[in-house]
């Protein structure tokens, strides 16, 4: 016939029911839905001085700050705050306390370089900055920003515990818009570029949460007398959503972690009989190689969810031989994606079997399908393609940046998440490969654009590209090709030292290559997939 008919797109879905998802709530109600029965339960444990606070502490302590937040700092319904804090009570606290208070937590690394952090607080319009004494000096210097801090004594400084100490049985309640207000800020380069800010609304964080922890057969059971590990940084969303918010959605105690060390957390696996371990690559390698382990019983632990970067099946093999007893298997997040686009349904309160390397069934209340990227069209099963996601959960968009939204998000609500990989005759996806710029270095994002513009602001330099090149332990590292500028001797330990001096440690190039020219297309679009060629040749 002359008329075409529409192609009929192959669509993937949970194995899973779909349920029905709480639209209503502001996420700190909704993950309190349960607090009634649960006021003395173990919520949160300072891994370092087994400190405790129950479920009714978090709910009291968290009114507390927000009205704190309030109170002395104006913090408003539409208001951000941005959190510069490692693992903590603190970090838990403040994040509800926002959440509470209708404004937006926005979440950097401390390690981050003053600098960074600049760009990030300015970009994010952060009015509030809540650190460590130890982080204080990085943020001294920001214009109309005020900052709180934890612990004693920052000079200048709001303390922490004075905002916790204001009644918070008067806080107004915040008329929250759920489908519109941004709960949690988080940034990420996306597909391309510099990092932007995610806007993840409230209704989007629970509607995540729920597909995840919520129904008869949750896609990842965690119980209430569960207790589970938190060392991974709750400041990338991996954490702060599978960790702490589904942890307190589910009723789980979390024993927090400030900094990763293998023996401590066999200790504290044994000391708190942890059951569940969410962990990235470099914590799965620490672990296969470490002989220590078999000096620790960790025989409590259940399930151990790995995440943020590929695990392939080598040691996700030796992983399980070390740990008999435990399930494991991996969870697949994206930022935008709200951020959790599959997660493993060995994980589920009625398992299935699953492969090795696989990294997950999409989540339920929600699609998934493999375009081919060159024409857009979808993909059936086994055949590689971008992986696309839409439902309620992915971001509404990127904060002040519509035309970055629109590359991402298209016209039918499709996020495009610059992943390859494929959907398998089970349902499990596997991820071969990645279209987008970004670079994993033990799951942290490096943003090759950024250290592109930083390089190429040296004179000494004329070009530059950054790609990865695989690693063992870090899953990937950035190096750079570069050319000289006329005249320029600038050598590699010139270029790292000027770089290292800007960024946080997991951005630092770890290589130089001198090149004549940068490999581009005619719309002046670095050629990475030649340059990754090279570099496998080599
Ligand atoms: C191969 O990494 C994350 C979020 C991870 C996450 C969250 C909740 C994992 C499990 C969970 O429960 O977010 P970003 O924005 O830092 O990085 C996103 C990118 C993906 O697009 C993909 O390229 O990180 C990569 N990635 C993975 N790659 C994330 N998870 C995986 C995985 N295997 N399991």
């Amino acid at each position: 016939s002359l008329t075409a008919e529409p192609q009929a797109e192959t669509v993937f879905r949970s194995t899973l029911p779909d349920i029905a998802i709480p639209d209503h709530l502001p996420l700190h109600d909704y993950v309190f839905e349960r607090l009634a029965d649960r006021r003395d339960r173990a919520c949160l444990i300072d891994g370092a001085t087994g400190e405790t606070l129950t479920f009714g502490d978090v709910d009291r302590l968290s009114r507390r700050v927000a009205a704190g937040l309030r109170a002395s700092l104006g913090v408003r319904p539409g208001g951000t705050v941005m959190l510069l804090l490692p693992n903590s009570v603190e970090f838990a606290l403040a994040f509800l306390a926002c959440s509470r208070l209708g404004a937006a937590t926005t979440t950097a690394n401390p390690l981050h370089t003053p600098p960074e952090i600049a760009k990030q607080a300015a970009a994010s319009g952060a009015t509030v900055v809540v650190t460590e004494p130890a982080f204080v000096a990085k943020v001294r210097g920001l214009s109309g920003v005020a900052v709180v801090a934890t612990g004693e004594g920052a000079e200048g400084c709001v303390s922490f515990s004075d905002l916790a100490a204001v009644d918070g049985s008067a806080l107004p309640e915040a008329a929250i818009d759920v489908a519109n207000d941004v709960v949690a800020l988080p940034y990420s380069s996306g597909t391309t570029g510099l990092p932007k800010g995610v806007m993840l609304s409230h209704r989007g964080l629970v509607t995540s949460v729920a597909q995840v922890v919520d129904g008869d057969n949750p896609n990842l059971h965690l119980r209430e007398d569960d207790v589970v590990l938190c060392v991974l940084p709750m400041f990338h969303v991996y954490a702060l959503h599978s960790i702490l918010l589904c942890g307190m959605r589910a009723g789980a105690a979390l024993v927090i972690m400030k900094r990763f060390d293998t023996v401590r957390m066999f200790e504290l696996v044994e000391r708190h009989g942890i059951t569940i371990v969410p962990l990235v690559l470099p914590i799965a390698v620490e672990i296969a190689k470490t002989d220590a382990i078999d000096r620790h019983d960790l025989s409590s632990v259940r399930m151990v969810i790995s995440g943020a970067a590929p695990m392939g099946k080598e040691l996700q093999d030796i992983l399980r031989a070390k740990l008999p007893r435990a399930v494991l298997g991996q969870g697949y997040g994206m930022t935008e994606a709200g951020p959790v686009l599959s997660m493993c349904m060995a994980f589920a309160k009625e398992p299935s079997p699953v492969k090795s390397g696989a990294c997950g069934t999409v989540v339920r209340n929600a699609e998934l399908k493999i375009i081919d990227p060159e024409t857009g069209l979808s993909l059936h099963r086994n055949q590689p393609g971008e992986i696309c996601i839409r439902g309620e959960q992915i971001m509404k968009g990127y904060l002040n940046n519509p035309e970055a939204t629109a590359k991402t998000i298209d016209a039918e609500g499709w996020l495009h998440t610059g992943d390859i990989g494929y959907v398998d005759d089970d349902d499990e996806i596997f991820i071969v490969d990645r279209l987008k710029e970004l670079i994993k270095y033990k799951g942290f994002q490096v943003a090759p654009a950024e250290l592109e513009a930083m390089l190429i602001a040296h004179p000494g330099i004329a070009d530059a590209a950054v790609v990865p090149i695989k690693d063992d332990s870090c899953g990937e590292i950035p190096v750079a090709f570069v050319v000289r500028s006329d005249g320029s001797e600038i050598t590699e330990d010139e270029i790292k030292q000027y770089v290292a001096k800007q960024v946080v440690f997991y951005k630092r190039l770890h290589k130089i290559f001198f090149v004549e020219t940068i490999p581009k297309a005619p719309s002046g679009k670095i050629l990475r997939k030649d340059l990754r060629a090279k570099l496998a040749a080599c």
